[in-house]
């Protein structure tokens, strides 16, 4: 059986009264976390799996979501996994089975869950992780954490060498672009790959017979490939908000140059008034960043409140960030809602730009927001 009719079964056997022992990876559910959960929940339900047992991998994020990890899209193509038979977290409700006694978790890349999932501790029976032990929760199956470059590494380690379950090629090219995507292409310099991780891929190589640099390369190409995303997806692709005094903002990290989104999106005006309505933002920003061929930053700033953008602008530009007007012509509705800057400050990441506007916000007095009730917000 291919891990395809693997997963098409295994979506049949799902309505039965069964014991559930989920194979779930991080919140953040990177490829990691996806890859690693695929194989393992495979690999135990052909070694493990008992009669009223369904061994099955699943995926932390809503399905919707999927589509955005988009080197993960890739790889579970080209290894032939059919996406339409995964099954996310919103397909199953972990608190019925927990309400049947039919949970069992294996918890994946992450050894400490998720705040919202803490009500399913109970159910943990093993942990394959490489992140810092937290020492929580009683795995009778028990823990394997190791500061190795990839959970993938992990659990090829358990797969190898096992005669009752072959490593099949398919499996070990997921595995092992995996762990070359984690490890920046095994490179000792980016200080992420340990000698297990390169011991485990030799084996890989050698039953999928991949060329390296190729399948590095590739993965690392998708990355960063947008172009099956739209402007809503750019936008909540990797999101951050925070309520800043009386202010909420948002910031989506974007992988694109603003001039090739505007050629991509004319209606991009009224997609980020649509998603900062959404969340009920005050301020929407985006921090475009990309090579190409050297590393550039770009910001968009955008509020449905014109005088609210306007003080931001103001305040950004006060920061000294390097910030330039980017001449965009005419963008369809932008009227005095956004604007669009190049930023050539290249160490103000997000993660830096965010403690300088929440000190901004927070310091303003309630009275201080421009027009706060007759901005039409009701
Ligand atoms: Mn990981």
């Amino acid at each position: 059986m291919s891990v395809n009719s693997y997963l098409i079964d295994l979506k049949k056997r799902m309505e039965g009264n069964l014991t559930f022992h989920c194979v779930m990876g991080n919140e953040a559910s990177d490829l990691d976390s996806m890859a690693s959960s695929v194989a393992y929940a495979y690999f135990l339900s052909r070694t493990k799996q008992k009669p009223g047992e369904l061994y099955l991998p699943l995926i932390n994020i809503p399905g919707a979501d999927f589509k955005l990890r988009t080197e993960a899209v890739y790889l579970f193509e080209k290894t032939g996994i059919n996406v339409e038979n995964l099954i996310f977290i919103d397909h199953i409700s972990l608190a019925d089975l927990r309400d049947r006694c039919s949970l069992k978790l294996t918890l994946i890349d992450h050894n400490k869950l998720a705040s919202s999932q803490e009500k399913f501790q109970d159910g943990v029976e093993e942990i394959v992780d490489h992140h810092k032990d937290e020492g929580l929760y009683s795995p009778t199956e028990g823990r394997t954490i190791e500061p190795v470059g990839s959970a993938a590494t992990l659990v090829a380690e358990k797969m190898i060498n096992l005669d009752t379950a072959p490593l099949e090629p398919a499996i070990a090219e997921l595995l092992l672009g995996t762990i070359l995507l984690d490890t920046v292409n095994l490179d000792p310099q980016a200080q992420r790959v340990t000698p297990k991780d390169e011991a485990v891929a030799m084996r890989l190589f050698e039953i999928t017979g991949a060329g390296q640099n190729e399948l590095f390369n590739k993965l690392q190409a998708e990355k960063f490939n947008t172009s099956a995303l739209d402007t809503p997806d750019l936008l909540r692709k990797d999101y951050k908000e925070w309520q800043m005094g009386a202010v909420k903002l948002g910031i989506s990290s974007v992988l694109l140059p603003v001039k090739e989104w505007l050629k991509k999106d004319p209606g991009i005006v009224e997609k980020f008034s649509k998603y900062a309505q959404s969340r009920k933002l005050d301020i929407l920003l985006a921090m475009n960043a990309y090579t190409n061929p050297e590393f550039k930053r770009e910001l968009v700033v955008f509020s449905a409140d014109d005088q609210l953008k306007e003080k931001t602008v103001s305040f950004l530009l006060d920061s000294k960030i390097g910030l330039e007007t980017i001449d965009t012509g005419m963008v369809k509705g932008a009227g005095k809602t956004i604007a669009f800057f190049s930023q050539g400050d290249l160490s103000k990441s997000r993660k830096k730009l965010q403690p300088l506007l929440n000190e901004y916000f927070s310091s303003w007095f309630t009275a201080e927001l421009p027009d706060a009730c007759s901005g039409g917000n009701p």
